[in-house]
């Protein structure tokens, strides 16, 4: 389209809607209309890429996944549709800046972290990499809380992103299908012999998907992401007259559990989990029979990868509709389900792994409940033959009154993986040996990715200008080819540019922090990062009891020659976890000690943005030195944040832990700050059980003297949060290890201070880890998947890899 053209049609489209000019709306009339426009140039190729789907008869994966975090989606479709700079040019004519309109966009927070996140990037890299696909989840009313802090304390608000509407989503009624809970149901003998499994008594409940556009990198696919909202059923107003039951169906998808690593056995997290299995494999089978196929070719058409265990309930239902409503028998329903169905695991924490009560399922999904005893009974009898009673009955489903989700998944499926080299290997040597000795050939690791295209092209567009006039554009396809950049390391010219490209995303992060929360920051200081859910294994404490020691180090003796650093933490912590809650306090406390004191001038600066998300992510990345990757090793599964820190040129500081040890692997020890104990060494502490964290704060001065600071008043308001500290360390015997790991920390961040003084080392440091980041691309991962997992092929459009 011509500029003209398009400034002609948005002058136009803008009165037709508004009825005044342009000129006149807000900011997010001028981006809806903005949105319209985009989204009739997506609608046709969203047509296109279906009907060649359905002419074809591909496979197509379903990827369900209770959590999706896709951030504002304004810019990330203009760059796919390949219309960024065009439309950016339009609207300047028109005295519109594209940057005003795209933040006036909310960023949908319908996820808790990582892994709502990687759902968002692999949404992306399945339509860039022209995979067939769908995403299937929630499309919740409220998203995941807005944290605020007051007086230091999280404090959590509802996040009502609907509330100007949804620019994206398209309201598909005529898909809507229904979802029963409760009741009780009966198998009456049928003349075939067999029966007819009929409900009585039931909650009908009308699951309506709302969908929207996932456009691939310019290759012209774009598929669907499929989000349900429970409604009441139409003609049903009559029974649902009563305000209690109303509001127990808009309760289902109400809000999104904001719990990202503890197991928490709500009923009402139960229905959500049911409402959106059930509603997305009721529309795959609805798709599928359209084709008019046997039933023995379902698995050729149709992958289901359920994202962790949270969907698992695909699997009886998937059994369900085949046993009940077409008629398979048990032995053809089973082999269909399992070469349908791939399960992600993403957690190695014990406390996190789903298991309901037996009770609680048998309530409310009477028949569903059924097929999960008969297949846990066909397991148990198929088994025991071969690995005897003890190893059988540790892999069983139901289990004291538990049905454990895990073990359903991984029985009801062809595939399980983990998400890095190491959790993988920590799965199947420990966590799910039992099932590993029975099923080998089901386990395999996929390591998580990114999508460069928000994390670096998006993100950090002068980056990828210094890429594109250095390495060429064709990295923008085949993310391997920044590999290229390495070449440049001795080049004094690229990397003074690489040094201005830094410090101007500096600059802007310095001017939302100024503005934001009222803290100058020089950005001579180097900016040390640290974003990710607040956890006590993810070790945010060890940051901050490095940045305390500083602190009263430099007190103690202001000559002592620390780089000048600026602190910078993002973080939520579940309303419900109040240890990861003190942690916040405490950070904060030691924030307005640190920033308020005089004699440290910006040696030191503390900033803990508030309502870390997607959008904030992508503003500090960019402007990140260090990249603080510091889990207890053996606890993360992965991480991915340390991914998107590496190619925007952050050198990380780490432990051996999830994806760390291959980014370390690609970019050379020379490049990654290592530092504390390692899985092996870990593992021996647990076995020994000779860890003493009292000793520790005994005999090691440092750690005394730190330690003490919690709890002599030395960071005014944080009082109550430095005893509850200290206790878990000193009392509760440090479950994480920080003080074991404390002295391998603050050694290694001295190095980091030597080194960053050096500039060109630095630099040349920083250069090498954008340059090994294109192996985490998610589309590399996407592939693997496709390949290895659902057996599907990529359409070869014109830039396909
Ligand atoms: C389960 C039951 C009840 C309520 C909530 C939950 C729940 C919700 C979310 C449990 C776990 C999650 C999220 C887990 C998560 O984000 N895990 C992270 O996944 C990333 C992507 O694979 C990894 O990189 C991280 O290492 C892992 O922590």
């Amino acid at each position: 389209m011509q500029v003209k053209d398009f400034e002609k049609q948005y002058r136009k489209k803008f009165i037709d809607t508004f009825a005044y000019t342009y000129q006149e709306g807000s900011k997010v009339e001028q981006l809806a209309i903005l949105a319209e426009m985009v989204k009739s140039i997506i609608n046709e190729n969203w047509i296109a890429t279906n009907q060649r789907y359905q002419a074809n008869q591909d496979k197509q994966v379903f990827y369900f996944s209770m959590e999706f975090l896709p951030g504002r989606m304004l810019k990330s479709n203009l760059l796919n549709l390949g219309i960024l700079q065009d439309v950016e040019k339009g609207l300047k004519e028109l005295g519109l800046d594209l940057e005003d309109l795209a933040k006036a966009e909310v960023d949908p927070a319908l996820g808790n972290g990582g892994l709502g996140r990687l759902a968002s990037c692999f949404m992306d890299s399945i339509a860039s990499t022209g995979i067939a696909g769908n995403g299937n989840g929630i499309r919740y009313r409220y998203g995941l809380f807005k944290q605020k802090f007051v007086d230091g304390y999280q404090v959590e608000l509802p996040e009502n992103w609907l509330r100007n509407g949804n620019i994206w989503e398209v309201r598909k009624e005529n898909k809507a299908v229904t979802v029963r809970f409760g009741g009780d149901v009966q198998l009456v003998p049928n003349v075939g012999g067999s029966f007819d499994v009929v409900y009585k008594d039931t909650l009908n409940i009308l699951a309506v998907p709302y969908d929207v556009a996932q456009v691939g990198y310019q290759n012209g696919v774009v598929n669907n992401l499929r989000l349900w909202s429970a409604e009441i059923p139409y003609g049903d107003e009559e029974r649902f007259n009563l305000e209690k039951e109303r509001e127990e169906i808009k309760k289902i998808t109400e809000v999104l559990y904001p719990d990202d690593s503890n197991y928490d056995g709500q009923l009402l997290r139960l229905k959500q989990e049911y409402f959106f299995s059930s509603a997305g494999v009721q529309s795959i089978i609805r798709y599928f029979k359209k084709f008019d196929l046997p039933w023995s070719q379902f698995p050729d058409k149709i992958a289901i990868h359920i994202n962790d265990t949270h969907p698992t309930l695909c699997i009886p239902e998937l059994m369900r509709i085949l046993l009940d409503e077409e008629k398979l028998s048990w032995d053809q329903a089973w082999e269909i389900t399992k070469k349908t169905v791939s399960y992600t695991n993403h957690t190695i924490l014990q406390e996190a792994m789903e298991r309901w009560p037996q009770d609680m399922v048998k309530t409310l999904l009477p028949r569903i409940y059924q097929i999960i005893l008969e297949i846990n009974r066909r397991h148990i009898a198929k088994k025991i033959p071969l690995y005897g009673e003890e190893l059988t009955y540790r892999t069983a489903i139901v289990s004291q009154g538990q049905i454990k989700m895990a073990n359903l998944a991984i029985i009801g499926s062809h595939s399980i993986n983990g998400v890095a080299k190491l959790h993988s290997d920590i799965l199947m040597e420990s966590t799910l040996n039992d099932f590993y000795i029975m099923y080998p050939q089901k386990f395999n690791n996929k390591t998580n990715g990114i999508t460069q295209r928000r994390w670096l092209q998006l993100a950090n567009p002068e980056l990828t200008a210094l890429l594109d006039e250095t390495i060429g554009t064709e990295w923008h396809f085949n993310h391997t080819e920044l590999k290229l950049f390495k070449a440049y390391q001795n080049n004094a010219e690229v990397l003074e540019k690489l040094a201005v490209v830094k410090r101007h995303n500096k600059e802007k992060f310095a001017a939302y922090a100024l503005e934001k929360h009222g803290v100058v920051l020089s950005t001579d200081a180097l900016f040390d990062v640290q974003i990710k859910r607040l956890h006590a294994y993810k070790r945010q404490l060890l940051n901050a009891l490095h940045i305390l020691h500083r602190y009263l180090e430099l007190k103690e003796d202001p000559t002592i020659a620390y780089q000048p650093r600026v602190f910078i933490f993002g973080a939520k912590a579940a309303p419900s976890y109040s240890y990861a809650k003190s942690i916040i306090k405490f950070i904060n406390a030691l924030a307005t000690m640190i920033n308020n004191d005089k004699d440290i001038e910006d040696k030191l600066k503390i900033v803990f943005v508030e309502n870390y998300g997607v959008s904030l992510a992508e503003l500090i990345i960019p402007a990140a030195d260090v990249s603080e990757q510091i889990s207890l090793a053996g606890k993360e599964a992965s991480g991915t944040s340390n991914m998107k820190l590496m190619l925007n040129g952050a050198i990380t500081v780490g432990t051996l832990d999830g994806a760390n040890v291959e980014i370390r692997d690609y970019v050379g020890t020379e490049n990654f700050m290592t530092f504390g104990m390692d899985n092996e060494e870990v593992e021996e502490f647990y076995r020994n059980g000779n860890y003493n964290a009292r000793h520790i704060y005994e005999t090691n001065p440092r750690v005394h003297r730190v330690l003490n600071a919690l709890i002599d008043g030395t960071v005014p308001g944080a009082n109550g949060e430095g005893q509850e500290i200290f206790d878990s360390l000193v009392t509760y015997n440090d479950e994480y290890f920080v003080l074991k790991d404390f002295e391998s920390y603050i050694t290694t961040q001295l190095e980091v201070d030597a080194l960053y003084k050096d500039q060109v080392k630095w630099l040349q440091m920083s250069l090498n880890n954008i340059a090994n980041a294109g192996p985490f691309s998610a589309d590399y991962t996407i592939l693997r998947y496709a390949d290895e997992i659902w057996k599907i092929h990529p359409y070869k459009g014109d830039h396909s890899l």
